[in-house]
């Protein structure tokens, strides 16, 4: 999953017309956007496909799946068949749980994305300790997309090391979390970015900038 700019726009915004008002401004510089949790359950799955007709967007599903292996299944079935493109999920809760994605991913022949170490300074209390396994055991399973974090170039680089240079990693933290895009592209594929672009007067401009920022 190739994304123009290396950028993916975090779209966490709580209503259809601000999410439309955003796109239309950042469309020339993003393809592929992130959907979350305040998105869908603001307006419902049927955003996915709204966004993805009116500007051709490809779409990941930031739902961060993490249960028992059977509603993991149908969490990623109802966001495949909402259209898609990719779907996030935690590592901790343990390979039959990531199985349990992957499988569906597979079956629809779309993409997962998993979750490693999180950008944010809680991370560090539980998660960070299990990190590297989590990875490890993405590897383990083939999987090839990966999230880790813009705001530990460290840890990222450790991330990096596990999963291989051929792996793609997509990155949170740019911007609002304090992380650095273009350092952040020296080790990732891509950044995810949401406030500094969405929270801005001007979307448009603040794209602008952050793409020129990265050169
Ligand atoms: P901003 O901090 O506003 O740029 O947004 C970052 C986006 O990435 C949000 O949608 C977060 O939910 C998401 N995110 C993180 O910030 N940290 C993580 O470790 C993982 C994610 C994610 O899975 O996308």
């Amino acid at each position: 999953m190739n994304m123009k700019n290396n950028l993916i726009l975090a779209l966490d915004v709580g209503s259809e017309s601000e999410s439309i008002s955003i796109c239309d401004s950042i469309k020339d510089y993003i393809d592929t956007i992130k959907i979350g949790y305040p998105l869908a359950l603001a307006e419902g799955l049927e955003i996915i496909g709204k966004l993805k007709d009116k500007f051709g967007f490809k779409v990941i599903c930031d739902f961060k799946v993490a249960d028992i292996d059977a509603t993991n299944s149908k969490i990623c079935e109802e966001t495949f068949k909402a259209g898609a493109d990719a779907i996030i999920c935690h590592g901790f809760v343990g390979s039959d749980s990531v199985q349990a994605c992957l499988d569906v991913a597979n079956k629809y022949e779309k993409e997962l994305f998993l979750l490693t170490e999180m950008s944010h300074p809680g991370a560090k209390m539980f998660l960070q300790k299990n990190a590297d396994a989590i990875a490890e055991m993405g590897v383990d399973m083939g999987i090839t997309n990966y999230v880790a974090p813009a705001t530990r170039l460290d840890r990222l680089a450790d991330i990096r090391r596990i999963v291989g240079e051929d792996a793609y990693i997509i990155s949170p933290g740019v911007g609002k979390q304090g992380g650095d895009g273009k350092k952040t592209l020296e080790i990732s594929n891509a950044i995810i970015v949401g406030r500094s672009i969405y929270e801005s007067d001007n979307p448009k401009g603040a794209c602008e900038k952050l793409i020129e920022s990265l050169k």
